[in-house]
């Protein structure tokens, strides 16, 4: 039985919602009185409601989206609210629609080479995707006892790796000094802390057990634990080699799958906390610096829309550019394959970069 004060919550917050005119967000447009008085009653079977999908883009009227599942049954049980959002969002994602195989493009490797052999433009690269362990609900379900499991089971997993390129140490958050936390944050390779969005989706209880994070020597092959999802699985490095950087993250995924099942949905893919990370998950992103075709913020905007790419600031999503460096990577995650979400971003960013030369 859904409460009353969860029922008052949500009619407020759609309320809310469309009464904030300068809210753009996905859930603001298909949150409809309708979408509310056909699911407001409704509860999953580990007790997630409408307003645990709905809370953080209620609460943050500057959310692109607004919505996150509370386990993977949220995403059937809210169809009329999730489908919507994830069409919109997923260049076009339709109920009858069905993610793909998974085709990280192994033998297509060689075929992406060095986007900027003379380090002019892109000062990194970076691919990341994120996992669900099968068995366990997302964020706001998990237990205290549930963290701790998952942590304990994915350092015994992460420390095992001997490949000589990608082994490395688990550092738990628990007990990480505010310098090493900061610092990592700063270079870019750890999740920043007390995200808003994630605060009010119920995603940062119990923080910081079960969190943390994995790494090589290099900081090239990293793994987060228990942050917006299970696992995030990155591969990165200086400069725009994206077929070394996508082989690097390949060979780091096969050898924790080994080890780990991870939630598949038949026709979502890739289960994810977040709706923009199902079907493949994989975000491949450059930083790069194009002082001349991003001087029209407009006209940069609309460009790098047409190529179906996604513009971020320099410290991740919801950051500002700083010294005209900008984080372009591929939007769409479902519907498409794993390397065609690569080729997305790698497709356009050869194209910017181009744009940018052809500029005088
Ligand atoms: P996610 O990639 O998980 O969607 P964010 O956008 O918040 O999350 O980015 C996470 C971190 O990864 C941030 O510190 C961001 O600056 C860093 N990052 C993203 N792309 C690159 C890149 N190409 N090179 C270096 N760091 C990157
Ligand atoms: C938002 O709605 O802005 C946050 N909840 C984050 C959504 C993820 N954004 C994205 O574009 N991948």
């Amino acid at each position: 039985q859904v409460s009353q004060e969860v029922i008052k919550k949500l009619d407020e917050g759609q309320a809310k919602l469309q009464g904030a005119a300068d809210c753009k967000s996905l859930l603001k447009k298909h949150f409809t009185k309708a979408v509310l008085q056909a699911n407001k009653w409704k509860k999953t079977k580990l007790g997630g409601t409408l307003l645990d999908c709905v809370q953080s883009g209620v609460e943050n009227l500057d959310s692109g989206v607004g919505v996150y599942a509370p386990d993977a049954e949220a995403y059937t049980l809210f169809a009329d609210l999730f489908n919507p959002i994830i069409d919109e969002y997923h260049n076009g994602f339709k109920p009858s629609d069905k993610q793909p195989d998974m085709d990280l493009g192994e033998k297509k490797i060689g075929d992406l080479v060095d986007l900027d052999p003379e380090g002019k433009f892109i000062v990194s690269t970076r691919i990341r995707c994120g996992r669900s362990l099968a068995g366990y609900p997302f964020n706001p379900c998990l237990t205290e006892l549930n963290y701790k499991n998952m942590e304990a089971r994915m350092k015994t997993i992460l420390e095992g790796i001997s490949d000589a390129d990608l082994k490395g140490t688990y550092y738990p958050l628990t007990g990480m000094s505010k310098e090493v936390q900061t610092q990592l944050i700063a270079d870019h390779f750890l999740f920043k802390e007390g995200d808003r969005f994630l605060q009010a989706a119920n995603a940062n209880r119990f923080w910081p057990t079960g969190r943390g994070i994995f790494h090589n020597e290099e900081k090239s092959f990293l793994v987060w634990v228990n942050e917006e999802d299970h696992l995030r699985i990155i591969s990165m490095q200086p400069g725009g080699n994206v077929g070394q950087v996508l082989e690097r993250l390949i060979k780091g995924l096969k050898l924790i799958a080994e080890k780990s099942p991870f939630a598949r949905h038949p026709r979502l893919g890739w289960l994810t906390f977040c709706p923009t990370n199902l079907g493949t998950t994989v975000r491949a992103s450059v930083h790069i610096k194009l002082p001349k075709i991003s001087a029209n913020k407009e006209e940069f905007e609309k460009v790098c829309e047409e190529m179906k790419l996604q513009i971020r600031g320099i410290h991740g999503e919801h950051s500002e550019s700083d010294a005209g460096v900008y984080d372009i990577s591929n939007k769409q995650r479902l519907g498409l394959t794993e390397y065609e979400a690569v080729r997305q971003m790698y497709d356009g960013v050869k194209k910017l970069i181009e744009l940018e030369k052809a500029k005088a």
